[in-house]
């Protein structure tokens, strides 16, 4: 077969984000661009000739084409074996998991994760490492100066492959494995979770709802709750990826899955609701009026998980990333666990998952994951919701309620300014860091201020710190103001400000979050001064 070098320009534009490269489709769909951006992965690899490539994604807008893409330039590349979901169809967990299971070299997973989708939404491209998790950050550095370089990619002329049909077809040395999306997957979820007892439990009559907003996670949910587990049919909603999402904005929390939010706090609502994201490794946990904040859903999973055999004698040590509320910090120590508090992202996970060093991790935007796989999972999150009320018999509220009352509790809040101008964002940013500098023992309202910074990470790994553009604001009593841009969206900027306070006093457990945040929100209008900057008065998305 003819392999042919393709003279190209760089597009000097590719940064790349918390989660690889996202883009508008209208970016991607320039002549070359997917193009340049796989070439310059396979670049920056070394040693991958007649290794095997895992190829899918979360079927939105473009997902085909770029894999058909992928699919010849890894032909032409000489990788050996490639295994790509039916339809092109992979959750990330499932492909981490495919990635571990067949000892690939690595793979690529095609997401803009929880950005919208559709002709005029995002795409993306991500790199997983043999580890199953996403490439480190110098590999993605090195990906983005070569995108800047890059003259040629290898690509060979072969019609293109059918997705739809399960089974292996050979092009020239290329093996091409089509395989169910969902099999692997769901024989895995079985080796961790006790499926007899989740079976009972459905057994039982629980009105059960999960909205699988017409992203990846449909079929699996299908599979794995009605089929496998017996849940009701008809159970899984919004079940069918869709290239557009059906217009649904795939970010499980209280304002994208507002629709799943009044269902649960509807008289003959659902016992048990959950949501996940585009790629399938974020996930919501709704009791019957009742919300679980991820940050004690985290800390929940870590006072519980040893009761999943799975992680028995397992539990070496706990993360969260650093805007994560505190809640896990009291579930470590009382069981004497280390507790690490990483930067955003899930790639600072990852090294301690390989060395043993955690066994559980989770963020405060909808995720956590475990030793199970490198990325955070989804659909394993809601099993381990569902294992600790199988096993226990108690409510959502009553598990979290009877937390509260052991732990204390910690109110926590993202407030999202989206869409704002980088100029502005950054003018924030600065000033914030600037004030830092002379804020500590400054009084606001009750809270005195006991230390502000920037966040600096050490890695118990490597040992090498690192100081991250995140604004810390500390307060006496454990109040915590925390600020940084997101590095996941496709244009302008978001700023999330991250508010903690932590409440031991057991009559104050049920109290209004938002109310109970508002001597911090003031102070953080008043330190930043965001008005002056960027016009807004209130942030846009709140969770
Ligand atoms: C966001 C979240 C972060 C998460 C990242 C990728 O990043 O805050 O916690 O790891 O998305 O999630 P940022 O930089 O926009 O704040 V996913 O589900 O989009 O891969
Ligand atoms: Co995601």
């Amino acid at each position: 077969m003819d392999i042919k070098a393709i003279k190209t320009k760089p597009f000097i534009d590719q940064k790349t984000g918390t989660s690889g490269l996202r883009k508008k489709v209208s970016v991607f769909r320039q002549s070359g661009y997917i193009e340049n951006f796989v070439q310059s992965i396979f670049d920056c690899l070394e040693g991958f000739e007649g290794k095997t490539l895992i190829i899918g994604g979360d079927g939105r807008f473009y997902n085909e084409k770029a894999i058909q893409t992928i699919i010849k330039m890894a032909i032409a590349n000489q990788f050996g074996r490639i295994i790509v979901g039916q339809n092109g169809i992979l959750s990330t967990p499932a492909a981490s998991h495919l990635i571990n299971k067949h000892e690939a070299f690595g793979g690529l997973i095609l997401s803009a994760s929880h950005n919208p989708g559709g002709s005029d939404g995002d795409f993306g491209i991500k790199f997983n490492n043999a580890s199953g998790g996403s490439a480190p950050e110098s590999l993605m550095q090195k990906i983005t100066e070569r995108t800047k370089v890059i003259d040629r990619y290898w690509m060979v002329d072969t019609p293109d492959i059918d997705l739809s049909k399960i089974g292996t077809q050979t092009i020239g040395t290329m093996i091409i494995e089509v395989i169910d999306s969902v099999d692997d997957y769901a024989e895995y979820m079985q080796e961790i979770f006790d499926f007899d007892l989740l079976k009972n439990y459905f057994k039982k009559g629980i009105k059960f709802v999960f909205d699988a907003m017409n992203a990846v996670t449909g079929p699996y949910a299908k599979r794995i709750f009605e089929k496998m587990l017996g849940a009701k049919e008809g159970c899984v909603i919004h079940d069918t990826p869709m290239p557009d999402f059906g217009g649904l904005h795939p970010e499980p929390n209280l304002v994208y899955a507002k629709h799943l939010v009044d269902m649960a706090y509807s008289e003959n609502g659902p016992d048990f609701a959950a949501a996940s994201d585009g790629d399938g490794d974020r996930y919501m946990i709704l009791g019957h009026n009742f919300f679980v904040n991820p940050s004690d859903s985290l800390a929940i999973l870590a006072d519980y998980l040893e009761e999943i055999p799975y992680y028995k004698g397992r539990l070496y040590g706990v993360a969260r990333s650093m805007p994560t509320s505190t809640a896990l910090d009291a579930v470590a120590t009382a069981k004497g666990l280390p507790l690490y508090a990483t930067p955003t992202g899930w790639k600072y996970f990852g090294s301690l998952l390989d060395n043993k060093k955690i066994a559980l991790c989770g963020e405060e935007s909808f995720g956590a994951g475990s030793l199970h796989l490198n990325e955070k999972d989804g659909i394993w999150a809601v099993l381990a919701w569902l294992s600790i009320l199988a096993k226990t018999g108690k409510t959502v509220e009553q598990v979290v309620q009877e937390h509260w009352q052991k732990y204390g509790r910690v109110y926590c809040s993202t407030h999202n300014y989206e869409a704002l101008e980088s100029d502005d964002a950054n003018a924030v940013m600065h000033h914030l860091t600037e004030q830092t500098k002379t804020l500590a023992g400054q009084q606001f309202g009750d809270l005195t201020v006991e230390q502000a910074g920037l966040f600096t990470y050490t890695d118990p790994t490597t040992n090498i710190a690192e100081e991250l553009p995140v604004v810390e604001i500390n307060f006496s009593g454990g109040s915590r103001i925390i600020v940084r841009l997101s590095g996941t969206g496709s244009s302008g900027a978001t700023m999330r400000v991250y508010y903690n306070k932590t409440m031991t006093d057991t009559a104050h457990l049920n109290d209004d979050v938002q109310e109970t945040l508002a001597d911090l929100i003031a102070a953080f209008n008043q330190i930043s001064d965001i008005k002056r900057f960027t016009g807004r008065e209130v942030a846009t998305v709140i969770t």
